[in-house]
C-alpha cells in the first residue's frame, strides 16, 4: 500500500479511536456498545496498519527532519494505548501497585492526541483529489472489514480462552463487587479525596425557584424512600449492580421543579448538572444494600443516575439546586 494512503488511513483509525474513546466515556447507555465496538475496530486497524506504517518510519528514519523526536514519542504512545487497550479488553486490570490498565490507557492516549496534533502539523502532506478515488474507498473498505474481523476474533479469544475479560459490559467494564457494596472500589474522579462528614451537623440545601429547604439528616430518613437496583459503571473500567434507597428528587424538588438543569454539588465542590427531564431517574441514596453508605461511597448521600457513569453519581450530597441553564452548558466531565 503507498505510504500516503497508509497515513491517510493511520489518521483516520487514530481519529476515530480518539473520538470514540471520548464518547465512551461520557456514555452508560444507548449507544454506548456500538461506540466502545468502533473504539476496538479502531484499535485493530491501527495495529493491522502498523507493518505499512513501519516501512514508511524506516524509510524517514535515514532522513533527519525536524518532528522527529515527535514522531517517535507518538508511536511510543500509540504502542502503550494499544497494548493497554488489548490488556483492559482481555481482563489484565492492574498493571502495577494500584496503577490500572485503563488508566495507563487513559494517560497515554492524551499524550497521544497531544503528540498526533504536533505531527499532524509538521508533516502535514496537503489531500489530493486521488486520495477520495475509487482505490482509496476500496481500500478503506477492506481496512475496515478487516479490522471488523480482527475485532471479532480478539473478542471470541478472549470467551473462548475464558479470560477474565470475557464477562465485559457493553461499556467495557469488569464486574467488582456486585452485591457487596463493602467490596465495591470508592473512586474519585481526579483529586476529591474522601471527606469526613459530620451528621450532626450537614444539612441538604435544596435550592428550586419555589423556594430554599434545608434537610437534616434526620429528616431525610423520615422522608418516603424507594429501592432501585442501580449500576454503578466507572469510567476506569469496574462496574458493579447495587441496590440503593433513598429519596427520589422529584420528593425533594417538588411535582413542578420550574427549570432546566438539576445541579447537584458535593461538600467537597464536585458538581454535575443534569437535565430536569431527567428527574425521575434520579435518587439521593443513603443506603446502599441495605446498610447506611460508607465515607468512601458517599455519606451521607450522594446521587444514583442510573444509566449514567459513574461520574455523574455525585458523592457526599450537600447542594441540589434548579436553575433555568440547559444543563449541556457545563464542561462534558468533571475538573476536579
Ligand atoms: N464528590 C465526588 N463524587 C464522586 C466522585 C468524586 O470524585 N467526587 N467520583 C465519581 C466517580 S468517577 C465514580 S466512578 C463514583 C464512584 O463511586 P464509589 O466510590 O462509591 O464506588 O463516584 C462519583 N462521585
Ligand atoms: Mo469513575
Amino acid at each position: 500500500m503507498a505510504g500516503r494512503r497508509t497515513n491517510l488511513a493511520l489518521l483516520i483509525a487514530l481519529g476515530i479511536a480518539l473520538s470514540t474513546g471520548v464518547v465512551a466515556f461520557a456514555l452508560g447507555s444507548g449507544a454506548a456498545s456500538a461506540v466502545v465496538i468502533a473504539h476496538g475496530a479502531a484499535g485493530v486497524a491501527v495495529v493491522v496498519l502498523a507493518p505499512w506504517k513501519q516501512q514508511i518510519i524506516r524509510r524517514g528514519l535515514g532522513r533527519r527532519r525536524p518532528g522527529r523526536r515527535v514522531a517517535i514519542l507518538l508511536g511510543g504512545a500509540v504502542a502503550i494505548t494499544v497494548a493497554s487497550g488489548f490488556a483492559h479488553a482481555a481482563g489484565v486490570t492492574s498493571i502495577a501497585m494500584s496503577v490500572t490498565a485503563m488508566q495507563v490507557h487513559v494517560a497515554a492516549a492524551l499524550v497521544v492526541s497531544g503528540l498526533f496534533t504536533r505531527h499532524l502539523v509538521t508533516r502535514w502532506v496537503r489531500p489530493r483529489r486521488t486520495d477520495l478515488g475509487r482505490r482509496s474507498v476500496v481500500r478503506a473498505a477492506g481496512l475496515a472489514a478487516a479490522a471488523g474481523v480482527g475485532w471479532s476474533v480478539t473478542e471470541g479469544a478472549i470467551v473462548g480462552a475464558g479470560l477474565p475479560g470475557a464477562d465485559r459490559r457493553f461499556t467495557g467494564s469488569h464486574e467488582r463487587g456486585s452485591q457487596h457494596p463493602d467490596q465495591m472500589p470508592v473512586t474519585q474522579w481526579l483529586f476529591d479525596t474522601v471527606p469526613q462528614v459530620n451528621p450532626a451537623t450537614w444539612r441538604l440545601t435544596v435550592r428550586t425557584p419555589a423556594g430554599t429547604r434545608a434537610w437534616a439528616l434526620p429528616d431525610l430518613r423520615a422522608a418516603p424512600h424507594v429501592t432501585h437496583d442501580a449500576v454503578l459503571d466507572c469510567t476506569g473500567g469496574w462496574y458493579a449492580h447495587q441496590s440503593w434507597t433513598g429519596i427520589p428528587l422529584r420528593h425533594l424538588l417538588g411535582d413542578d421543579p420550574a427549570g432546566r438543569r438539576i445541579v447537584v454539588t458535593s461538600i467537597t465542590g464536585y458538581t454535575r448538572a443534569l437535565p430536569v427531564v431527567a428527574i425521575d431517574d434520579l435518587i439521593l441514596a443513603l443506603v446502599v444494600g441495605g446498610i447506611p453508605l460508607s465515607a468512601g461511597h458517599g455519606f451521607p448521600a450522594r446521587l444514583i443516575a442510573p444509566g449514567r457513569r459513574g461520574f455523574w453519581w455525585v458523592k457526599w450530597v450537600q447542594n441540589i439546586a434548579v436553575d433555568d441553564v440547559p444543563w449541556w452548558v457545563a464542561p462534558p466531565f468533571p475538573a476536579q
